[in-house]
């Protein structure tokens, strides 16, 4: 058993629908534990310095207008091989192609506005959750 930590966004497709606790029920009831959680608005700058790895791809300009469209929800989720875990539990990143159950097959409506964020390996992980939480907000 690996204990990790990953970043969660609650994306603002899902918090203006009223699903952040619906999404929550689905990241605990698959044993992944929320030790921090803040509802924040995002400005351009810090949408774009986050997905700075997408910076080429072409829907990169989409994806920072749309992360600022609403509030989002950042978490940090703790468990047994988190970050996988939690890949699993989103779901694909297109909810056409994601498993009945997933939080993207559930509640996602296209391949941008996909309700949530997950990081997809720990060394991310650690750099993302830097971007959000200082160590005193983490409670695990
Ligand atoms: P994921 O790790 O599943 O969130 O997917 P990616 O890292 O490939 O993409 C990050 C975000 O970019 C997605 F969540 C949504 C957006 N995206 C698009 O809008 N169009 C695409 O074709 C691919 C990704």
């Amino acid at each position: 058993m690996t204990t990790q930590r990953t970043l969660s966004i609650i994306k603002p497709d899902a918090t203006r629908r009223n699903l952040t606790g619906a999404i929550n029920m689905k990241i605990e009831e698959n044993g992944l534990r929320i030790i921090a959680q803040k509802r924040i608005s995002l400005t351009q700058d810090q949408a774009g310095k986050f997905y700075d790895v997408h910076k080429e791809r072409p829907f990169y300009g989409e994806l920072v207008e749309f992360m600022t469209s609403g509030p989002v929800v950042v978490q940090v989720l703790e468990g047994d091989e988190a970050v996988a875990k939690y890949r699993d539990v989103m779901g694909n990143t297109n909810p056409a192609n994601a498993e009945p159950g997933t939080i993207r097959a559930e509640y996602a409506e296209n391949i941008g506005a996909n309700s949530v964020h997950g990081s997809d390996s720990s060394e991310n992980a650690e750099r993302e959750i830097d971007f959000f939480f200082s160590e005193i907000e983490l409670v695990g």
